[in-house]
């Protein structure tokens, strides 16, 4: 297995496809995913434009689906849902179909659509993302960070060194073996700084201190639990996640 890590969509290849490709989103969508799937959710389905979700999901009964939307963090008018995972409850999300749309998150979701394998892990759910790794062994392996808007996020890289890091532990690889760019030794090294800090590494983020100014504390929290969660969103349809099995 060869790892590589682009810190933003826009930084990811374009002339090929990896064997598998993981869209990092810790902040917050791809966390959200993870909790709406834990919860009972009967998939995800992503967008990047706000009016193509909403004709879309106008085809679902209204009490099979839930709309959400983020701009700039914050819930789009209108829509059922923003984007924090801590309003993903049981008894909202269970049996209904989460139509989401955030500023970078779903976008770096699309932009991996076309690899075999496209799967959404944040902290929450880092070792199930390892675990499919190491059962699957895919040769190559994208781990692409959202970034916000085009720009790098400490947060996502962290997560992204979360993962490489991991499976550099289970399956004793030298790294300069499972380094497929310079990326992954720099994530893991921003990993290990921080694994143990992990709220503090978010306050220093920017879209950490955007989210604090928009009271989102709780939220952060939550974002920072590593492994919490034994589920690991999976495409089976371009843009729709499930869990696998
Ligand atoms: O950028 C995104 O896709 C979102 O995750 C941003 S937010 O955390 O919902 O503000």
């Amino acid at each position: 297995m060869k790892l590589f890590i682009y810190h933003t969509p826009e930084l990811t290849p374009t002339d090929t496809i990896p064997d598998c490709a993981i869209a990092v989103d810790v902040l917050r969508a791809t966390t959200t995913m993870a909790t709406v799937l834990a919860a009972g959710g009967e998939a995800i389905q992503v967008f990047s434009d706000l009016d193509t979700l909403k004709l879309v999901s106008a085809d679902w009964d209204a009490d099979k689906r839930l709309r959400a939307g983020e701009r700039g963090g914050a819930k789009v008018e209108g829509f059922d849902l923003g984007n924090s995972p801590l309003d993903c409850t049981e008894k909202l999300v269970k049996g209904r179909r989460l139509f989401i749309s955030t500023t970078n998150g779903t976008r770096a979701l699309q932009r991996i659509q076309s690899a075999p394998a496209v799967l959404a892990a944040a902290f929450v759910n880092r070792a199930a993302a390892v675990n499919y790794l190491l059962a699957k062994q895919p040769e190559i392996v994208w781990i692409v960070g959202s970034g916000w808007e085009g720009t790098y996020s400490l947060e996502d890289t962290a997560c992204a060194g979360a993962i490489a890091h991991s499976v550099l532990q289970q399956t004793n690889t030298p790294l300069d073996e499972l380094a497929g760019n310079d990326e992954v030794v720099g994530a893991i090294s921003l990993y290990e700084q921080w694994r143990d800090r992990l709220v503090e590494l978010f306050h220093q983020a920017s879209h950490g201190k955007r989210l604090l100014r928009l009271g989102c504390h709780e939220d952060i929290k939550y974002c920072a639990q590593v492994d919490i969660l034994d589920v690991l969103p999976i495409q089976c349809e371009p843009g729709v996640l499930k869990i696998l099995g």
